[in-house]
């Protein structure tokens, strides 16, 4: 894929801290289930936690298709730390970013693209996954306060978030247009972190529940017009698939880099493993499903960068780097034998990390429908 020199310098820059910085850390905090607090502060540093986000909110000014390579990048290292970097990115920052009125962006967006705050965005409930209109939280005006009742779940970074987006409806049986969006801070009386889950892969991340309880939002808090939470979350999403397609990317390169790094150092039968056609056939897959990946995903982020329809794009790059990914670390598992079972290697950790790519922002099956509507209409 051919970069120009601007987008080249800048994912060196992101190599070298994701290879000197991150890569050391990887295994230890996906072992001990631990979030990676001084790398988050290290990329607030690098100014990477905004990247498209203009100076003047704290961003870095630059675009979409720098945050993609920056996800990639550190993905390709560590999962856990690349799937809080894209959930800050895309579902806390974005939506403000978006969405927000002046008096929102100074108070919210400001100290989250600077790294001094975290974001995170509370969509998925119980029994709002997929169907994400069945929203049953309540948000409830009454003298100038949102009253907010209901539970979030599976939130990335909730419990340790500072600055929540999160979508509760006036009433659940007006569907999606009774839905409307909020930012919630920390410390909020009545709101509060459940438990976090343990998971198959991705454990250096934060996945976690969030409980309203008689929680009063200020009127101010709303995000966009009220009635129009669907809109403003499913907008998000979609720059958001960009993102999670990166991640999944990067996953999949690292399974692609550790199994060539593997075969040209080992033999098998008294035979350099590069030298058989069933390993050289594994590889060239890979590669070649690596590569079409990243063009899809870079489309899809040069299109947004320049304000052109994105959605089945962004879904077909979701999907497309998700499932080969997923197919990549599982041969990567294979070419390494009953040794990449272990933590002596990352394919292990890689194909748990990337099986979330399937599932989380919107499952594949998810994707074929955008894609689908998009091609064919609703
Ligand atoms: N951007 C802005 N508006 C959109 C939109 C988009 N990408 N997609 C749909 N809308 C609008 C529609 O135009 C419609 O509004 P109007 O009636 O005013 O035209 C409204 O939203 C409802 O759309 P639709 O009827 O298509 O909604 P559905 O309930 O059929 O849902 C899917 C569509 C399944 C695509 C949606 O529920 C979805 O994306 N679910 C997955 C959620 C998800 O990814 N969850 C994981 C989150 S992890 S953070």
């Amino acid at each position: 894929m051919i970069l120009d020199e601007k987008h080249k310098e800048f994912r060196k820059m992101v190599k070298e801290f994701a290879d000197k910085e991150i890569a050391p850390r990887a295994k230890e905090l996906d072992m001990n289930s631990e979030f990676p607090w001084n790398l988050v502060k290290r990329m607030a540093e690098l100014k990477l936690l905004a990247l498209y986000v203009p100076k003047e909110y704290g961003g870095a000014g630059l675009d979409v298709l720098s945050y993609a390579i920056a996800v990639e990048e550190i993905g390709r290292v560590c999962g856990s730390t690349g799937i809080f970097l894209a959930a800050h990115s895309s579902l806390g920052v974005y939506p403000v970013y978006h969405s927000g009125t002046e008096e929102q962006k100074q108070k919210y967006l400001i100290p989250m693209a600077r790294g001094e705050k975290l974001g995170s965005f509370g969509l998925t409930e119980p029994n709002a996954g997929s169907d994400a209109a069945a929203t049953q939280t309540t948000a409830k005006l009454v003298n100038d306060k949102y009253i907010v009742n209901g539970t979030k779940r599976f939130i990335t970074s909730g419990s340790i978030a500072d600055i929540i987006v999160f979508t509760a409806t006036k009433d659940p049986s007006l569907g999606y247009k009774g839905i409307s969006a909020f930012i919630v801070e920390k410390g909020t009386p009545g709101f509060s972190p459940g438990k976090d889950e343990d998971k198959l892969g991705l454990r250096g991340s934060i996945t976690s529940e969030l409980i309203f309880e008689d929680c009063k939002i200020p009127k101010e808090n709303l995000l966009g017009k009220e009635g129009e939470g669907f809109k403003v979350f499913m907008g998000t999403l979609d720059g958001g698939r960009i993102s999670i397609g990166a991640l999944a990317l990067g996953i999949a390169q690292g399974a692609l880099d550790a199994s060539v790094k593997f075969v040209n150092e080992n033999k098998k039968s008294g035979r350099p493993m590069k030298k058989m056609q069933s390993i050289q056939s594994r590889i060239a897959e890979m590669a070649t499903e690596v590569e079409a990946a990243r063009l899809l995903i870079y489309q899809a982020a040069m299109l947004k960068d320049n304000d052109l329809p994105f959605i089945k794009e962004s879904a077909m790059a979701k999907y497309y780097a998700s499932t080969i990914g997923t197919k990549a670390c599982d041969m990567a598992l294979t070419i390494h034998g009953m040794l990449g079972l272990t933590n002596e290697y990352s394919v292990e950790r890689f194909l748990r990390d990337e099986k979330l790519m399937e599932i989380g922002e919107g499952t594949s099956e998810i994707q074929k429908i955008v894609i689908a509507r998009q091609i064919l209409g609703k």
